[in-house]
């Protein structure tokens, strides 16, 4: 996350870190017991068996990571690994969290009003383009912007789909490694509205962080979570 904050420990108890083979290459959000949603570009063509996620962890260099094993992906069908449109995975664990461990976000109803809502990116992603991952997870708040500006935006017609959504701030963006985290609308409780998924460099004028829009996918999400989502607002 570029020009944010160190979040604090236990405030975002539903953010994780995807390993794998034991190293962070992605953020992933908790939304029930044993499902988190993250992209698929993350997990695209990896077996389960070498992912794994952190849940409850602050400075992932402390933890020598050990996980929470992931014990079924499932891909979005239509993932189009060419302009990331459905950029949207599940990810099933081996057994089930700890009750104390985490809390989990919850899923937006179906189509919400967006444009011009608040919202906030969090992860271990770069504090800079081309820099190094963070140690600890960083917050920023961005501005979702209206679902036509985004479809013309400097990206060029028909590069973010509807499938998408745009957000930023001026000199604030998801960066190299947030892939996968969420992007939630704080009001009135943690709603993942938004999975990083691309953009220009980081925090670029003009160029605001892409996400894969959650509300699009609920009813393939439903299934993918077995009904499981427990977010008791
Ligand atoms: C990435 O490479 C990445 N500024 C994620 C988000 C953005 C750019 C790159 C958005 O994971």
């Amino acid at each position: 996350v570029v020009g944010g904050l160190a979040v604090t420990p236990g405030e975002f108890p539903w953010l994780a870190a995807l390993l794998r083979d034991g190293k962070v290459i992605c953020g992933a959000t908790v939304v029930a017991r044993d499902h988190l949603i993250t992209a698929t570009h993350c997990v695209h063509e990896v077996e389960a068996s070498r992912l794994s996620v952190l849940v409850g962890v602050y400075d992932v260099n402390k933890t020598h990571p050990v996980g929470f094993d992931v014990s079924h992906v499932t891909q979005h069908p239509d993932f189009n690994r060419y302009n990331y449109d459905n950029d949207i995975a599940v990810l099933r664990l081996a057994s089930p969290l700890p009750d104390n461990l985490y809390r989990p976000a919850c899923l937006p109803d179906d189509e919400d009003m967006l444009g011009g809502a608040d919202a906030v990116v969090s992860g271990w992603g770069s504090t800079v383009e081309k820099g190094p991952a963070s140690n600890i997870p960083m917050k920023a708040d961005v501005q979702i912007w209206a679902q036509e500006e985004c479809a013309g935006a400097g990206y060029g017609r028909g590069k973010v789909t509807p499938r998408m959504l745009c957000a930023n701030a001026p000199k604030r963006d998801a960066c190299t490694g947030d892939s996968g985290g969420p992007l939630l609308l704080s009001q009135p409780h943690f709603t993942i509205v938004g999975i990083v998924s691309w953009g220009r460099g980081c925090a670029r004028q003009g160029y605001p962080g892409v996400y894969a829009r959650v509300d699009r996918f609920l009813p393939w999400l439903r299934v993918a979570l077995r009904h499981a989502c427990t977010c008791a607002p």
